[in-house]
């Protein structure tokens, strides 16, 4: 077992893990970063299922660090494939020549404080040591497997849209069952339904959807983008989620006429700009179920069975209050002649069989199974590193109650330990590239600031966390969120503590908290 000298490990080389090694090495500290797939990306890198893309649109949904990087890559579609995210992010390996310092192949098993270290065990049985830790292990990584009685006896292939295989699946002359209709189900639902002989959909919560519309740029438009970048850059970073999108206040503001051209027009032009169409639509009820009736009437005319649309309308959450989808046809997909919804909530899923899943007491046959449930989200992936603080303290015992940090970023018992983009920051709630790029930043500049000044460890106090705590708490209450039961709370995992976890106060406010923080010789945050 060998050990090793370093000032920074990272776990993680997706998005967060990349532009950490790469400022943190162009500061000057030795980086080590060590990640489990075989190569860059991430989410890209897991997420290979049949019409898989990102719903953020592709000019925003990418690095702002290096201008040269942005004028040099071409989006060729308005939301990227996951093919072209994850060859975006090869790109960027080549480019800022990451790919030596980073272990592939290698899952951290464990990480635990020794002395004024932090030593980190993989499972190849290598020990690691650094003066500081950089999680960048995502927050919607740790794909969950539901407990789903006789799942193991399921004969044919079980396929995780969170871990798809990087072999290509012919399901063509197959019946796929598809569990779950989040934006993974979502997305792949229509692409199945197109290559299978049958396609079951088992549905336990409806969700909202808004159509993409895809198209690819034409060379004009690109060039407009390119000449635009650095203003609409500029503006991302004033805005509640890190992407430039025009909003008004209030939905009640406008007349129902008004309302009705807005919320149509944000259809048509497709995408996630639905659910910015009002300010209040995520904080006043009355507001929000302006929106819900338009998109009620939208499935209505989308589905063509009448129970059918019912079973596919959502009743148990205000609009955004689960993460709302993007889709390809989705709806449309009900129409089709090889496609049936099963309404879990009237015929709950009862078992698997080796070749069928059985729900109300019916059999559905299949030959493969895919599940498209969901991750742990923001907490699983930081847990499974068995992560040890000072005085031998777990990770796991300090977040029984829910994840506790300050700013999302330290941890209290948890000296020179940095999380990227996770519970408590705005994360998942912005655009996640733009926010990690925040982190990393506003991480090297501490970990600059400590070297020039002959430190060697920082440390969130205890009641700054109590109080940071409180804020994302008092954030995530002005705000219609917690009225579901979403991954954000944690509903989706049995026995998780509901705690509302990213920060919901908004991308520019937290950013300029950060900034204002570190210029305040980083208040909240013990440094020796
Ligand atoms: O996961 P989810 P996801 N029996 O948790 C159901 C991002 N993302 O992978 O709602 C039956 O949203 C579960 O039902 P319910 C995005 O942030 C982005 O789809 O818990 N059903 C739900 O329908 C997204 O929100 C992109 O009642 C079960 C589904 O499985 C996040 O990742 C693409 C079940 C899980 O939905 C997660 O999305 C993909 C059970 N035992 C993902 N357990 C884009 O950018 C779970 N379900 C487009």
């Amino acid at each position: 077992m060998g050990t090793a000298e370093h000032d920074v490990i990272v776990i993680g080389a997706g998005f967060a893990g990349m532009y950490a090694l790469h400022r943190l090495r162009g500061a000057g500290f030795r980086v080590r970063v060590i990640e489990a797939a075989e190569d860059v990306g991430g989410t890209w890198y897991w997420n290979r299922y049949p019409g898989a893309r990102c719903d953020i649109t592709s000019v925003f949904y990418s690095y702002s660090f290096d201008e040269d990087l942005q004028r040099e890559w071409t989006w060729s579609e308005r939301f990227a494939t996951q093919a072209e995210i994850l060859a975006y992010a090869r790109h960027v390996a080549e480019r800022f020549d990451l790919r030596r310092d980073i272990t592939f192949g290698t899952r951290v098993t464990g990480a635990a404080r020794v002395g004024e270290d932090w030593v980190v065990r993989t499972d190849t049985g290598e020990q690691l040591r650094a003066r500081h830790l950089v999680a960048a292990v995502g927050s919607l990584s740790a794909a969950r497997v539901p407990e789903l009685p006789g799942l193991d006896s399921f004969a044919g292939p079980v396929l995780l849209t969170g871990a798809w295989p990087a072999e290509p699946v012919d399901l063509a002359g197959q019946r796929v069952g598809v569990i779950g209709t989040g934006s993974s189900g979502i997305q792949a639902i229509p692409e199945l339904a197109r290559t299978a002989a049958h396609l079951t959909v088992f549905q336990r919560t409806a969700n909202y959807s808004v159509p993409a519309h895809h198209r690819r740029f034409t060379a004009a438009e690109w060039q407009e983008i390119q000449e635009g970048y650095p203003a609409v850059r500029a503006e991302a970073l004033t805005t509640y989620a890190g992407v430039p999108i025009e909003t008004r206040p209030a939905a009640l503001a406008d007349s129902a006429a008004e309302r009705a051209a807005r919320y149509e027009q944000r259809w048509q032009e497709g995408g996630l700009g639905f659910f910015f169409s009002y300010q209040d639509l995520i904080l006043d009820e009355t507001a929000n179920a302006t929106a819900a009736e338009f998109l009620h009437a939208k499935i209505a005319e989308l589905v063509h069975d009448p129970a059918t649309a019912k079973a596919l309308t959502p009743d148990s959450h205000p609009v955004g209050t689960k993460r709302p989808c993007v889709d390809d046809g989705y709806f449309e997909t009900f129409n089709r002649d090889n496609v049936t919804l099963v309404d879990l909530r009237e015929h709950p899923l009862e078992r698997v069989l080796p070749h069928a899943v059985q729900a109300g007491g019916q059999e559905h046959d299949l030959d493969v199974l895919v599940l498209a449930t969901g991750y742990d989200a923001l907490t699983g992936a930081l847990l499974r590193l068995d992560i040890t603080g000072e005085d031998g303290l777990p990770l796991a015992e300090h977040w029984a109650a829910g994840p506790s940090t300050y700013l999302g970023v330290t941890v209290a018992g948890f000296p020179n330990l940095y999380v990227l983009a996770g519970p408590g920051s705005p994360s998942v709630l912005a655009n996640v590239i733009l926010a990690a790029e925040q982190h990393v930043e506003w991480v090297s500049d501490l970990l600059v600031h400590l070297r020039e000044h002959g430190l060697r460890r920082a440390e969130a106090e205890p009641a700054a966390e109590r109080e940071w705590n409180e804020q994302v708490a008092i954030a995530a209450g002005a705000t219609l969120f917690p009225l579901a039961d979403s991954w954000y709370l944690g509903a989706n995992v049995p026995g998780k503590p509901r705690v509302f976890m990213p920060y919901a106060g908004g991308f520019q406010t937290y950013r300029e908290l950060c900034a204002e923080i570190a210029a305040d010789g980083y208040r909240g945050l013990r440094l020796s």
